[in-house]
């Protein structure tokens, strides 16, 4: 699990290569643009804030780019994982991770390479139900699943996910 911006091994091996070096950068927009965006937004006020697809469906090996369209608002995109103080709601093999803090129109990658049902959550907009959910589909469908009721998460979060089902049947779920 990585962030392929700013991936020094994978750009170690391309330097390894001398021809390769000048198509560093464009391995990495390729493969940007094989991802997929999901947006962070909410109301004027901040009453209401959201990630946008909530659910997004993924093959093995593609990208997400979460992009702050907030102008009001920072938010982050972190992993329910006890890393974070959270209970564990990414595959076993997947690495945590949690962004940091996003200011207005900066953004964050990363790379799904294990299937599976990742959770994710903002940590300023938790209580306001601001979370998102990935399912990695590869070989085989994801035969996980997470308890509706978990006394860890607010109410408002757990209420916020799409069934992984609906997931894997429409691609995104808004
Ligand atoms: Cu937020």
């Amino acid at each position: 699990m990585s962030a392929f911006a700013c991936n020094p091994r994978r750009r170690k091996v391309l330097l390894a290569g001398g021809s390769l070096l000048m198509l560093a950068p464009i391995v990495h927009r390729a493969r940007a643009a094989e991802g997929v965006v999901i947006d962070m937004a909410g109301t004027a006020s901040g009453a209401h804030v959201w990630f946008r697809p909530r659910g997004v469906r993924l093959r093995p090996g593609q990208a997400v780019r979460w992009v702050n369209r907030d102008a009001g608002n920072v938010h982050t995109v972190t992993a329910y994982h006890p890393d974070n103080g959270k209970p564990q709601r990414i595959p076993v093999q997947a690495a945590s991770w949690n962004s940091g803090y996003l200011m207005p129109e900066t953004d964050f990658v990363m790379v799904f390479d294990v299937p599976g049902v990742y959770d994710y959550f903002c940590i300023p907009h938790e209580q306001a139900g601001m979370v998102g959910r990935i399912v990695v589909v590869g070989e085989r469908l994801p035969d996980q699943t997470y308890p509706d009721t978990d006394a860890a998460l607010p109410q408002q979060a757990l209420a916020a996910f799409p069934s992984v089902d609906d997931i894997i049947q429409h691609g995104r779920v808004n």
